[in-house]
C-alpha cells in the first residue's frame, strides 16, 4: 500500500483501512478482518504553519508578518525600501 505525496495541505490525520475476504475455502470465505486505523503525515505546510516556505517576494502582511500572498502589504515594503535606497550604484539597492 502506498500513499500519494500530492501537494494538496491535508495535515496530519488518520485513515481506515478496511478489509474483505473471499476464497473458494470455507473457512476463509467472508471471515472478519478488523479494520486498520494508520497514521497519515503530510509534509505539506498551511501558511503560517512551521517549515511553510514563503514566495520570495510575500515579505509582509497584517502586522507585518508574511502571510503567503504577494499582495499591497509587500508592495508598501518594497517602495518603503526604494525610498531609502537611493544610491544606484549600490548593487543591493534594486
Ligand atoms: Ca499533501
Ligand atoms: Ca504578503
Amino acid at each position: 500500500m502506498n500513499a500519494i505525496d500530492d501537494t494538496d495541505v491535508e495535515g496530519s490525520h488518520t485513515g481506515t483501512i478496511t478489509h474483505t475476504s473471499a476464497s473458494e475455502d470455507s473457512n476463509f470465505d467472508g471471515i472478519v478482518i478488523e479494520d486498520m486505523v494508520v497514521s497519515i503525515v503530510d509534509n505539506d505546510h498551511g501558511c503560517g504553519e512551521p517549515g511553510q516556505i514563503y514566495n520570495q517576494f510575500d515579505v509582509s502582511g497584517p502586522g507585518g508578518v508574511s502571510d503567503c500572498y504577494v499582495n499591497l502589504y509587500d508592495f508598501v515594503e518594497f517602495a518603503g525600501y526604494w525610498l531609502d535606497c537611493t544610491d544606484l550604484a549600490n548593487p543591493d539597492c534594486l
